[in-house]
């Protein structure tokens, strides 16, 4: 790859460390806190985990480093989808093991999770860590969607880490992956291997928080790039004045993309699936109450608007996951062949009508006809449908268009109706890092490396008080145990880090909810612009509304 401008003058951008890690190496010590325990089914957790349970919270300060003095070799991974700032996490981790002992050595093993079990990886030079400073994607060592998580894989990274003298593990991923640093950890100190993991918490999806990880990381520029599109629509939108788009965003079950961009850019409408899920709003109740939208703007002659709508929002339909459990049911085994051996639609929809619960073909019926194909044409390894890739946005808008032809009829609408789509979600997963994932990132990549020379084991990065200048952030680290409590996955109790969705009593939400109305009828678009790199303060280092929300509390 070519090298742009901006590029070349990001490289020189030094990112901002939290104060208390700003000292140089020497000058970093640990100040421990009470220890912890989970947040929920406390007894089985600790049972689960007899190594790490119950660790103390810690955060570092000013003060003479005690830690011990060992060269350090230390593997990284990056896991799951693309995150703005990855590649920073890996620099900061860099700089702070070379900055301790020039000997230490950095492992990044490539392609996800699946590099450490293949034992596929390079070792960091100055040249090569150059080339990714302050740069999006991850393609620094490359990310997979394999799952760290069965014994025999962590016999496997033992060996590997055994091999190379590795003495810590560095997994930069979401809940799932964190979640499974937590089992590598207590593995590691069961088999007293002496290999420390330590997790970073990754995901534009925004829904690994809770009350220790304030964010994670990539959400502010995956959500400031779509807002800067969403703006921009907003104003060719209120340009031309004729059409209406319909914009789904990425986020799987979580609604806090949505939610942030709907905060930034005050589109006329924004769905929130977690407010669909909880009073339980059929197809129809979500479909009028887009067309409301449409339909007073257009009373006050106002044919064109901007709609978000989040990309898991079907599953939480429930009419809608019924039918889904039912499609799946149809086409379990080897019924999915008898199906596809069908040879026109006409047949296929004959044995769907027989297959289905008269509920659910009401609902089924009720769809675009494109939309019914998705449903049978896009299938998961085991067979299901896969949900975040229907076109929600195109669902929408022809039944938006459905219920107005229906108010046209009756005499209660007479406007026009002029849907355009969009689906924004890998624009935003690899873009140069906002000044704050920079700062963040590198920050996080920094402090792990701390906490590895200091020890610890089975703990998360924890960089806090973001939504303050980074000279105030606190750095430390979390037992990832603290946050877990079990959950049923695949039939079977796990413990995890529980997924954070959107809080309906949460500030982001009221501020929302609060204004929504106002927005439905009127243009009160907001263009957010670009992401800026270099200019004032209150332009380069704004944190996201949500953050900033949060945290006024
Ligand atoms: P992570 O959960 O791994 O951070 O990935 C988030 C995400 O970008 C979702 O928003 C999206 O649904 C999914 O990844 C897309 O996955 P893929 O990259 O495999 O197409």
């Amino acid at each position: 790859m070519s090298i742009s401008p901006l590029q070349k003058v990001r490289y020189e951008y030094a990112p901002k460390l939290p104060g208390m890690l700003r000292n140089g190496i020497a000058d970093i010590c640990v100040k421990e806190g009470a220890e912890t325990q989970s947040v929920a089914d406390q007894e089985k957790i600790k049972a689960l985990f007899p190594n790490t349970y119950g660790k103390k919270e810690i955060t570092f300060q000013k003060g003479a480093n005690t830690s011990e003095t060992k060269k350090q070799v230390v593997g990284v991974i990056l896991s799951g989808g693309q995150a703005p700032g990855g590649h920073n996490v890996i620099c900061g981790l860099y700089d702070a093991l070379k900055a301790t002992n020039k000997d230490n050595v950095l492992y990044g093993f490539k392609g996800g999770p699946s590099g450490l079990i293949e034992d596929d990886y390079l070792i960091f030079d100055d040249e090569y860590i150059n080339q990714y400073r302050n740069t999006g994607g991850f393609d620094i060592i490359g990310s997979g969607r394999t799952k760290l998580e069965t014994k025999e894989q962590f016999a496997i990274v033992a060996e590997v880490c055994k091999k190379h003298g590795i003495t810590a593990i560095v997994i930069i991923g979401g809940d799932d992956s964190n979640t499974n640093a937590a089992v590598l950890a207590e593995y590691f100190a069961a088999n007293n291997t002496g290999v420390q993991v330590i997790g970073c918490p990754k995901t534009i999806d925004g829904d690994l928080k809770n009350e220790d990880i304030e964010c994670s990381f990539g959400f502010d520029t995956a959500t400031k790039t779509y807002s800067e599109i969403i703006g921009n629509i907003e104003r060719d939108s209120n340009s031309a004045k004729k059409y209406w788009h319909f914009v789904k965003v990425m986020g799987r079950s979580a609604s806090h993309v949505a939610l942030e961009c709907a905060l930034q850019t005050q589109p006329n409408v924004c769905l929130i699936s977690e407010e669909v899920a909880e009073k339980k709003m059929s197809l129809a109740q979500i479909t009028n109450y887009i067309a409301d939208s449409v339909a007073a703007r257009a009373a006050k002659g106002m044919n064109f608007g901007v709609a978000i709508i989040p990309e898991g929002v079907v599953e939480f339909i429930p009419e809608f996951s019924v039918l889904i459990h039912e499609i799946n049911e149809l086409l379990a085994g080897s019924k999915a062949d008898a199906f596809n051996a069908l040879a026109t639609w006409a047949e296929k929809y004959a044995f769907i009508e027989n297959g289905l619960t008269k509920e659910s073909m009401a609902v089924f019926a009720l769809l675009p006809e494109a939309i019914q194909q998705q449903l049978f044409l896009e299938r998961d390894p085991h067979g299901n449908v896969q949900v975040s890739l229907i076109e929600s946005e195109k669902l929408f808008s022809a039944l938006v268009k459905e219920n107005l032809a229906a108010r046209k009829a009756a005499g209660t609408y007479n406007g026009k109706f002029s849907p355009l789509h969009h689906f924004l979600g890998y624009e935003g997963r690899c873009a140069f890092p906002s000044n704050f994932d920079a700062d963040y990132c590198y920050s996080l990549g920094y402090n792990a490396f701390m906490l590895i020379q200091y020890g610890y084991n089975g703990y998360l990065s924890k960089v806090s008080n973001l939504s303050k200048p980074a000279n105030e952030w606190v750095a430390g680290g979390m037992p990832i145990t603290k946050m877990m409590n079990m959950e049923r996955r695949h039939g079977e109790d796990k413990p995890v880090i529980k997924k954070a969705l959107v809080e309906l009593d949460g500030a982001p939400f009221k501020y929302f909810e609060e204004r929504r109305a106002e927005w439905a009828e009127n243009t009160c678009f907001v263009i957010p612009g670009a992401i800026q790199y270099f200019g004032p303060t209150e332009v380069c280092d704004t944190t996201t509304m949500t953050l900033a929300l949060e945290q006024a509390k």
